[in-house]
C-alpha cells in the first residue's frame, strides 16, 4: 500500500439536529441531538468519520468540552502519526482521563480511514462474522398504553421484535405496569428486557424484579448506581435473570470490577464510548470470562448506529442477542446521503470501504452550529 495514512488534521465539527420524539429515561433526556462530527484527514486526502454524542448524564461530557479536547488534546495526539499506528495514538489519548466518546469517535475515524486504503468494510477488518444485526428497539419513557402502541409500530413498521424498557421510574406504579402491558399486548412474540440508568435502589430493584418474575424479561441492566457496591451484589446474589452492567462498566478495567465483584452477569458494549478498539477489549474480555455481552446504544445517530452494526456484526457473539440500533428513527433528519434502512427487524452493515459512509454536505451545512 503507497497511500500515506499520515493523519494531518482532525476537526471536531458541533452539530444540532432535533427529535422528533424525544427519548427520556431515568438519568436524563434527549430532545436536540447536539453531536460532534469528527473528521481526520490523511496527508494524501482519505477522511475518516465518526460521531461524538455527548451524555453529560452519563460521562460527564459536554458537546463544548468534546470539541476542547479534540481540539486541543486529541487532535494533537494524532497529528503526523499514521492512522495504521492507532495504538500509539491510543497511548497519548490515554494520558487523558475520562472523555469516553470523543476518544471513541477519533478511533472509529481512524479504522474508517484504513478500511479505506486498503478498499475493505471496517466490520471485514474487525472480524467478517455476519453482515446485519438483529434490531432492538429502546423504548423511552411515556404511559403503559402508549408505549406499548410505539411497540405496536415498530413491530408493523420495522419488523422489530425485541424491546428495551426504559425503567427507574415509579418501580410499583409504573414500571411493573408497563412491562406486564407488553407482555401482555404481544404474548412470546416479543423479547423484553429492562433498563433502570441507577434509577432504583437494590431493595426496589429486587422488589420489582420478584413482580416481574412471569414477564421472562431477558436481562435488567443497569438498575442502580455502581456506587451502591454492597446493594448491586446483594441484588445479583439473588437475580434469576443476568444484570447487564452499562454505565457502570465503560473500560476493560470497569467491565473486570463489575464482573468480578459480582455485581453484574452481562456487559452492555457500546463502540460511542469504546470505539471500535476498546470494544474488541471488552468483547474478548467477556468472551474469555463467559459472560453475554449486547450492542448497547448511546443514543446515536445514524453514523453512531452504522459503527455499531459493524461492529456487532463482525462477532459472532455481539451477532447473538439483538443490537440497539433504532433510536435514530426519532431524530428528524441526519448527516448521511443514504439513510440507514431497517427492515424485517434488521440492520444491515454500510457496504463499502471502510464504515461505507458519505455525509451530505447540504445537510451538514445546515446542522451544523458553529457558522
Ligand atoms: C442506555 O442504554 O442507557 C441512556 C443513557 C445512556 O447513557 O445511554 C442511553 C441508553
Ligand atoms: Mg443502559
Amino acid at each position: 500500500m503507497s497511500t500515506d495514512l499520515t493523519v494531518a488534521s482532525v476537526e471536531a465539527i458541533p452539530f444540532a439536529i432535533p427529535y422528533v420524539k424525544p427519548l427520556a429515561f431515568a438519568s436524563g433526556s434527549v430532545s436536540v441531538a447536539e453531536h460532534v462530527l469528527v473528521r481526520v484527514t490523511t496527508t494524501d486526502g482519505l477522511v475518516g468519520i465518526a460521531e461524538a454524542p455527548p451524555r453529560p448524564f452519563t460521562y460527564g461530557e459536554t458537546q463544548a468540552s468534546i470539541m476542547a479536547v479534540v481540539d486541543s488534546l486529541f487532535a494533537p495526539a494524532a497529528v503526523g502519526t499514521s492512522a495504521l499506528h492507532r495504538e500509539a495514538i491510543h497511548a497519548r489519548l490515554r494520558r487523558t482521563v475520562g472523555n469516553p466518546t470523543a476518544k471513541a469517535a477519533l478511533d472509529m475515524a481512524l479504522w474508517d480511514i484504513v478500511g479505506q486504503a486498503f478498499d475493505v468494510p471496517v466490520t471485514e477488518l474487525l472480524g467478517g462474522f455476519g453482515d446485519r444485526m438483529r434490531v432492538s428497539h429502546m423504548l423511552g419513557f411515556a404511559d403503559p398504553a402508549a408505549m406499548v402502541d410505539e411497540a405496536a409500530r415498530m413491530r408493523e413498521v420495522y419488523g422489530i421484535s425485541t424491546f428495551k424498557v426504559k425503567v427507574g421510574r415509579d418501580p410499583y406504579r409504573l414500571d411493573v405496569a408497563v412491562c406486564r402491558a407488553l407482555r401482555e399486548a404481544f404474548g412470546e412474540e416479543v423479547e423484553l428486557y429492562v433498563d433502570g440508568n441507577r434509577g432504583w435502589s437494590a431493595s426496589d430493584s429486587a422488589r420489582a424484579l420478584r413482580e416481574m418474575a412471569d414477564l421472562d424479561l431477558l436481562y435488567a441492566e443497569e438498575l442502580c448506581p455502581a456506587d451502591d457496591v454492597l446493594g448491586r451484589r446483594w441484588l445479583a446474589g439473588q437475580s434469576t435473570i443476568p444484570l447487564v452492567a452499562d454505565e457502570s462498566a465503560t473500560t476493560p478495567g470497569e467491565v473486570t470490577r463489575e464482573l468480578l465483584g459480582g455485581s453484574a452477569d452481562a456487559i452492555s458494549i457500546k463502540t460511542a464510548r469504546t470505539g471500535f478498539t476498546d470494544s474488541q477489549r471488552v468483547l474478548f474480555q467477556c468472551e474469555g470470562l463467559g459472560v453475554d455481552v449486547i450492542m448497547g446504544n448511546q443514543i446515536d445517530g445514524q453514523i453512531g448506529t452504522a459503527c455499531t452494526v459493524a461492529f456487532g456484526a463482525a462477532y459472532a457473539t455481539t451477532s447473538r442477542r439483538a443490537g440497539e440500533l433504532s433510536n435514530f428513527l426519532d431524530m428528524s433528519d441526519d448527516l448521511l446521503t443514504e439513510p440507514l434502512q431497517i427492515s424485517g427487524g434488521t440492520l444491515a452493515v454500510r457496504p463499502g470501504a471502510g464504515l461505507g459512509l458519505q455525509i451530505d454536505d447540504d445537510k451538514l451545512e445546515r446542522y451544523r452550529t458553529d457558522r
